[in-house]
C-alpha cells in the first residue's frame, strides 16, 4: 500500500495538465481494480478458469470449438461485475471530458465502468461484456435484455446464434476503433497510460504512437510495466488515488 501522501505528482505534470488541449487516455484492467474487478495478470481470480488461462478461454479458437463454454465464462465474469461501481479514477476521467478541448478515452476494458461514471464516446478497443452480437446478421443486443433458457442465446431478429460482443485473442479489433484511437494519439499533447501491463497489442502501441508524435506520455500504475521506460513520467500509485490529485 503506497500512502497517498507519498504519491508524487511533478510540477511539470501539473503544468502540462493545466495547459493541455488535446488529451488521450488509454486504460486497462488496473483502473477498475479499486472497483473490485479482478485484473488479468495481477493474480486476480479471472486469470485461470476451469484450468484454462484466460487468453485460452477468451480466444477465437475456443469460440470456434466451444461457444457454450465461452458464454459460460462471460456469464461468470458478468456475475462478478454485476454489483460493482465506478471508482474515483473513472469519475475523475469523466470530469476531464469538459476540462480539455478534446479528450479521447480509449479503453481495453469490457466492463462498461467508464460509461457508468459518465464518460461519453468511449473507444472500446476490446468490446463490451454487456453486449452480444449475432453471428449471422451482426445485430447487437444488451445481454441484460436477452431471455434465453439455453446457454447460447439466439438473435431475436434472425434466430442466429449470439456471441459476446468482445474481442477475443486472435480476433481483429472493431472496425475503425484502433484507427480512430491511433489518429488521436498522433495529435494529442498529453497521453495518460493508466492501469495496463501493456502486453496486449495493438492497444499497447497507442502510447508509442503518441510518444513518436511528440506527446508527453505519463503512466499511472502501482508498478513499472513494459512501457515505463518509454514514458516521460511514471507516477507510481493507484489510479483511484492519483487521478483525483491532478484536479
Ligand atoms: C489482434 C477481451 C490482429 C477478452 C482482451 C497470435 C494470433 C493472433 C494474435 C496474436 C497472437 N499472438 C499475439 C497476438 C496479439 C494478441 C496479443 O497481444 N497477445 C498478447 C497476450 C501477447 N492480440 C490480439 O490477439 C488482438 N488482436 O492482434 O488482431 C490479428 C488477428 C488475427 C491474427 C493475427 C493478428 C486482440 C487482443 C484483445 C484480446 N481481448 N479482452 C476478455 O476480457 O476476456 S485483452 C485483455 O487484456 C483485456 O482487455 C485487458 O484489458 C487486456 C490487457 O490487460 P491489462 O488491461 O493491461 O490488464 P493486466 O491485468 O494485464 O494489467 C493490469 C495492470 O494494472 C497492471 O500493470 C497492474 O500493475 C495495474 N494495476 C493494478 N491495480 C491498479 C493498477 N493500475 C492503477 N491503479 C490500480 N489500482
Amino acid at each position: 500500500m503506497i500512502p497517498t501522501e507519498r504519491v508524487l505528482i511533478s510540477e511539470e505534470l501539473r503544468d502540462r495538465f493545466a495547459q493541455a488541449n488535446n488529451v488521450l487516455v488509454l486504460t486497462g484492467a488496473g483502473i477498475s481494480a479499486e472497483s473490485g474487478v479482478p485484473t488479468f495478470r495481477g493474480g486476480g481470480n479471472t486469470t485461470v478458469w476451469k484450468g484454462m488461462p484466460f487468453d485460452v478461454i477468451s480466444s477465437a479458437g475456443m469460440l470456434a470449438r466451444d461457444l457454450p463454454a465461452v458464454w459460460e465464462w462471460f456469464n461468470y465474469r458478468r456475475g462478478l461485475l454485476g454489483a460493482l461501481k465506478p471508482n474515483s479514477a473513472h469519475e475523475a476521467i469523466a470530469l476531464w471530458q469538459t476540462r480539455f478541448q478534446d479528450l479521447t478515452l480509449v479503453t481495453q476494458n469490457i466492463d462498461g465502468l467508464h460509461q457508468a461514471a459518465g464518460s461519453r464516446n468511449v473507444v472500446e478497443l476490446h468490446g463490451n461484456i454487456w453486449r452480444a452480437r449475432c453471428f449471422d446478421c451482426g445485430s447487437r443486443h444488451d445481454v441484460r435484455e436477452l431471455k434465453s433458457d439455453t446457454l447460447v442465446p439466439v438473435c431475436f431478429d434472425c434466430g442466429g446464434n449470439l456471441r459476446p460482443d468482445v474481442v477475443l485473442f486472435g480476433e481483429m479489433l472493431p472496425a475503425g476503433a484502433f484507427e480512430s484511437a491511433a489518429m488521436k494519439a498522433q495529435t494529442c499533447d498529453l497521453c495518460f497510460v493508466i492501469g495496463t501491463s501493456a502486453v496486449v497489442y495493438p492497444a499497447a502501441s497507442i502510447p508509442e504512437i503518441a510518444r513518436a508524435a511528440g506527446a508527453h506520455v505519463v503512466e499511472v500504475n502501482p508498478e513499472h510495466t513494459a512501457l515505463s521506460d518509454m514514458c516521460d513520467e511514471v507516477v507510481i500509485g493507484k489510479a483511484g488515488e492519483v487521478l483525483p490529485m491532478l484536479g
